[in-house]
């Protein structure tokens, strides 16, 4: 089964096994789609940008080796592509660091690496006809970036339906003036699961241009179809929450058979970093028993919120700090809509552990939802208005599955007719005009921009069916970013476009 490149990229194989970064750099960017209008990820700019932000010097050396896998779904084995485990180890390191990861392609095809959510330069941002060619099997090569902001971040690849395989990980950016306190910290990742077990994703997405008639009589029935998943709902999400039928749900690569458990003792304080690497799946959080305090949303710290649970887009990720109680505790991260959910344990103390289908009062509480959160004012954008404002329209449905911003599925061969142009310098406002019937977690490369009146700074955001999204970013970036919908099927279906600096 071979993926299509991202979104039918004009893809060339060139070996640049062996080649240093720069060789590798020249190679693999020269078939990028060129466009004279715009600049280029190897314009001079995209480095001069990054030797003005602040580095350590020190180097945080990594290598990611993607591979066909098994993951042991709790005696389920399920035939996978994964950075040899799932999730792969977390990349850690400080403000200012430089990250050099060697991407190792043991895969039967293409890829790249996206690391989500990081401003960093455009050469290095992982997204296949854009800002680089695909990394071929067999081949290798070395994102070497400066982490410029401190949070939680994650990285996957940029190809094809990729992203819902297990090549997925953690990338934390520690605050070396970190102004929380805490005497834990956990990165809890949640997936949806289907790869080697019901289908694989390009089969899914295969299914899915084929469309999804609307249902009729079946309100309150949630039920698969093949692989799609009829009749989802959600009142946080406006409705259809999902449409694909997943097995599993997954938190740091388990099963609720054979749960994630995280032992501690009463009265530590834990930070508790939540990602969610699902495709398709809204997660709503909760730890039994627990209030939690979110301080961050998409690694930017936020005024703290005390919340009983918080919910995440795909893409997104919240940071939250609890003080834990004495006992056995469920984590509980409900696939919003979808009438299952993910599960993992927290024990402190003595007990026997909740069963995964325990009721929990926090998930019918107050929930946490991204938009509502307030940027602190260290991260707040500086009062100014908008030198350039950009309309996007959210067009499309499941039944035509033709997902795009205002009607024009996305083609990275068509850099020109893709694009919104900025220039550098510019305060820029986006409004994202969400004229469809469902819901879309709306991700911003190279940026995190800030909801409008002191909202939180963020790179993706959930967008309601019938609502308008709008955001501010400052051009401080040059190059060409996509954004896109999280949700993977949407994405390749044609909801994707770009931003890019005007040459
Ligand atoms: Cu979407």
């Amino acid at each position: 089964m071979t993926e299509r490149p991202f979104l039918n990229a004009p893809m060339t194989r060139r070996a640049v096994l062996g080649a240093g970064l720069a060789g590798a750099a020249t190679v693999l960017f020269a078939a990028c789609t060129p466009s004279p209008r715009y600049i280029s990820p190897t314009a001079a700019a995209v480095g001069s940008a990054e030797a003005a932000w602040n580095s350590t010097g020190r180097i945080v050396a990594t290598s990611l080796h993607a591979q066909t896998a098994t993951l042991d779904l709790a005696g389920t084995p399920a035939s996978t592509w994964s950075f040899g485990s799932i999730p792969a180890p977390v990349i850690r390191a400080s403000v200012g660091d430089t990250i050099e990861a060697t991407l190792a392609n043991g895969l039967p095809e293409e890829t790249t690496i996206h690391w989500h959510g990081v401003a960093l330069r455009n050469d290095m941002d992982g997204v296949p006809g854009v800002t680089q060619t695909s990394v071929a099997a067999g081949d290798e090569l070395t994102y070497r970036f400066i982490a410029p902001d401190a949070g939680t971040y994650w990285f996957h690849p940029h190809v094809g339906t990729q992203l819902d395989r297990g090549l997925y990980g953690a990338l934390i950016i520690e605050d070396p003036n970190e102004p929380l306190a805490y005497d834990e910290e956990w990165v809890v990742i949640f997936d949806d699961w289907l790869d080697g077990v019901t289908a694989t994703p390009p089969e899914v997405l295969e299914e899915l241009r084929g469309g999804m008639a609307p249902m009729e009589g079946m309100e309150g029935m949630v039920m698969p179809m093949g692989n799609m998943l009829m009749g989802t709902n959600s009142d946080l999400l406006g409705g259809d929450s999902g449409d694909v039928f997943y097995p599993h749900y997954l938190v740091n690569g388990r099963p609720a058979r054979d749960p994630e458990t995280y032992t501690s003792r009463p009265g530590m304080r834990v930070r508790i970093r939540m990602i969610n690497a699902g495709s398709d799946t809204a997660f709503r959080v909760a730890l039994g028993g627990h209030r939690l305090t979110i301080t961050h949303s998409d690694g930017f710290p936020v005024q703290p919120t005390e919340v009983d649970g918080v919910l995440l887009g795909m893409g997104e990720r919240h940071d939250v700090l609890v003080t834990l109680a004495d006992g056995v505790f469920p984590l509980v991260a409900e696939a919003e809509g979808k009438a299952e959910r993910a599960f993992a344990l927290v024990r402190t103390g003595a007990g026997a552990a909740p069963e995964s289908n325990v009721v929990l009062p926090e998930l019918r509480r107050n929930i946490g939802v991204g938009s509502a959160l307030r940027a602190v004012d260290s991260v707040a954008l500086a009062g100014k208005a908008p030198d350039r404002e950009i309309n996007v329209k959210l067009t499309g449905s499941m039944q035509d599955f033709d997902w795009a911003f205002d009607g024009v599925s996305f083609d990275p061969a068509e850099i020109e007719r893709n694009t919104r142009g900025i220039r550098s310098g510019e305060r820029v406002r986006v409004r994202f005009e969400n004229t469809t019937t469902m819901w879309h977690p709306i991700h911003l490369h190279g940026h995190t921009f800030q909801l409008l009146d002191g909202g939180p700074r963020k790179d993706t955001s959930i967008v309601l069916p019938g609502e308008t999204l709008t955001v501010d970013f400052d051009a401080n970036n040059p190059g060409r970013w996509l954004f896109h919908c999280h949700n993977i099927y949407h994405a390749e279906g044609g909801m994707t476009g770009l931003i890019s600096y005007e040459a």
